[in-house]
């Protein structure tokens, strides 16, 4: 192949050095990495060969396997929480991405940029129908806020240029970029300049003047906090307001990532059990949110409201997803003459470590007394999780990241692309059995990859949580129920299956066998697992 002079394609000016021909998918890998992605999750086909063989001809991009395509995109998901940047994932054909949609899903409605390269038939090939043919961009618009598919080799880089534009566009996209196999073999290839993100858009002065009069009008107020208000500074600010103004804070019901633990401004959330979300919105008359959606059950139930925010409240728009709220809410902290070191309330009574059978609050309490300091929990643990999260706030500081699309199989692999993220911290993975059957491939990627995840594993033996949605719609139980929601017959043996996939694993019955399991974990790196069994 001879050598030919750095062929550009976009406004910026290219890196300072000479660039051999190329095909598409190596002027695609290079454009990933020029444009900051420097991690690939993958799982590869026949068609995504050329990228492939790119990755291994091109210095940078780190490449991490994945055994179902949704652990890799559960782990994209997880990495950009962490890395606030996309990951790439490479996918296999329609059938690929379909599989990996659900975890894509929970991205989306974490607002994690992603970008999904998704490796398709040749051009001329898909007109033979050929078995893999699939509708490849309508799987990929059913999540993405952004898909293309490109044309010839020439286009490639361009397409992915545009791909991480897309992804980092604020509050953070999904991009897919279907790759036909003629367009990353062919010559011709153009490395992407970066494209430039757009700035996070500011919240308009009119609508933090009529938010800042409602606040003073002293009627009772709640702040709903999502996305960046979530973070340290946002959390503070919105305490300000809070203290100021008498307003209430909280979060919705599942958060994509929350800084959180002593010396953190503690927010809880909305319940999910929509009776008690109704209780805590009652007599609320504004509700103002903040980078959130306003308050909705999580699913329709006879006789119940679908909204949980009384019905005579007011819905206000402080920051919409993608606004700056951080800025809007020091500017409304400050309008209201909100002190700048207003008092954090703290986190509640130090945790204790408490001793005996699995109960929610008494494995909150000890659990919060054990998550080490700067750690990052996923958490996907279903009914084993309600209680958890406000018991937690008198923890070491820690992040927080839970499901967010309510498609389970999510812990695993979001625990897994945060530790791939954030190395030097140690990843705590709350997961439901019955939830962490989806995805537990994970576990085989953590042990290859040495990464530093304790899983702890409810295994309750049940999907639980159906039970009382049976009641909760209005349905009774019977044998076929019973049936379908069992998990006992045959009992999953958590230690094995995590032995099976490299990680070392252990059984605990009480809340002292899990604190010593756990302070054995912590004490050590790489991958471990605990299997709590609570029935
Ligand atoms: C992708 C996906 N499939 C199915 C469901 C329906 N679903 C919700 S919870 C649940 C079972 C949860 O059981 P488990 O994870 O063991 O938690 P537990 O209820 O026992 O706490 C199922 C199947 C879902 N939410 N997402």
């Amino acid at each position: 192949m001879g050598r030919a002079a750095a062929v550009w394609y976009g406004s910026l000016s290219p890196l300072p050095y000479e660039i051999l021909a190329m095909n598409g998918a190596e002027s695609l890998v290079r454009t990933l990495l020029a444009s900051g992605i420097d991690t690939c999750f993958a799982n590869p086909g026949t068609s995504e060969m050329h990228f492939v063989a790119a990755l291994d001809k091109v210095e940078g991009m780190r490449c991490i396997l994945g055994l179902a395509e949704t652990v890799v995109t559960g782990c994209a998901d997880g990495y950009a929480r962490m890395a606030a940047k996309p990951a790439a994932t490479l996918l296999h054909c329609g059938p690929g991405l379909a599989n990996g949609l659900a975890n894509v899903h929970n991205a989306r409605r974490a607002n994690a940029p992603m970008v999904n390269i998704v490796g398709d038939h040749a051009t001329y090939h898909r007109p033979f129908d050929a078995p893999l043919t699939a509708d490849t961009e309508g799987l990929a618009r059913a999540v993405s806020h952004w898909v293309r598919t490109s044309t010839s080799s020439t286009q490639v880089g361009a397409d992915g240029a545009a791909a991480v534009q897309a992804a980092m566009t604020s509050p953070g996209q999904i991009a897919t970029l279907i790759l036909p196999a003629d367009t990353a073999w062919n010559e011709g290839g153009a490395v992407g300049a970066p494209l430039p993100v757009p700035a996070r858009p500011t919240v308009a002065p009119d609508t933090l003047g009529t938010i800042a009069r409602t606040l003073r009008s002293g009627e009772p107020a709640m702040l709903i906090l999502a996305g960046q208000a979530l973070s340290e500074p946002g959390l503070i600010a919105a305490h300000r307001v809070a203290h100021v103004s008498g307003a209430k804070l909280r979060t919705p019901s599942q958060v994509s990532r929350m800084a959180r633990g002593r010396g953190c401004a503690p927010v809880d959330r909305i319940p999910y059990v929509v009776d008690n979300a109704l209780k805590v919105l009652a007599g609320t008359r504004h509700v103002i949110l903040v980078g959130a959606k306003p308050p909705t059950a999580f699913f329709a139930y006879p006789g119940k409201p679908s909204l949980t925010a009384p019905s005579d409240a007011v819905m206000h728009v402080l920051a919409r997803p993608e606004q700056d709220a951080i800025t809007a809410l020091e500017w409304l902290a400050d309008e209201l003459g909100a002190p700048k070191n207003a008092p954090i309330p703290d986190g509640g009574a130090q945790p204790q470590l408490v001793r005996g059978k699995f109960e929610p609050e008494a494995f909150a309490s000890t659990l919060a007394a054990l998550l080490p300091e700067n750690c990052i929990v996923t958490e996907d643990a279903v009914t084993s999780g309600r209680a958890l999260f406000a018991p937690t706030f008198g923890a070491a500081p820690h992040d927080w990241l839970q499901i967010t699309g309510g498609a389970i199989g999510h812990g695993f692999p979001c625990a897994t692309g945060a530790a791939l993220a954030c190395p030097g911290r140690k990843v705590v993975c709350l997961e439901a059995d019955g939830a962490g059957m989806y995805t537990l491939q994970a576990l085989w990627t953590q042990a290859r990859e040495k990464l530093d995840v304790i899983n702890v594993i409810f295994a309750n033996r049940i999907y639980k949580i159906l039970h009382g949605e049976l009641l909760a719609v209005g349905a009774q139980p019977g044998r076929v129920s019973n049936e379908l929601f069992d998990l006992a017959r045959p009992a999953l043996d958590w230690t094995k299956l995590a032995a099976g996939m490299g990680v070392e694993a252990t059984r605990v019955e009480t809340l002292e066998g899990f604190a010593d399991a756990f302070r054995a974990a912590a004490s050590r790196r790489g991958p471990f697992l605990i299997e709590f069994q609570i029935q």
